[in-house]
């Protein structure tokens, strides 16, 4: 199991958050996600580290890249 934080600057409104959280839930082997407005940060708990990189991929398609 792997715990991964990213800044993802895009992030503006709950209705963000929202978005992130419902969007990485669908990503296979994932299995936590919080995405916070405040800090505009997403960590994300993963089976494995390959998993990062759907999750990284998913965030830049659904318009949220992780810098
Ligand atoms: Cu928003």
């Amino acid at each position: 199991m792997t715990t991964q934080t990213y800044m993802v600057p895009a992030i503006s409104c709950g209705h963000c958050t929202a978005t992130i959280e419902r969007e990485l839930k669908l990503v296979a082997g994932l299995q936590q996600v919080k995405a916070e407005l405040a800090t505009r940060q997403v960590t994300v708990e993963v089976e494995n580290e390959a998993v990062l990189s759907a999750v990284e991929q998913t965030l830049i398609e659904i318009g949220y890249p992780a810098v």
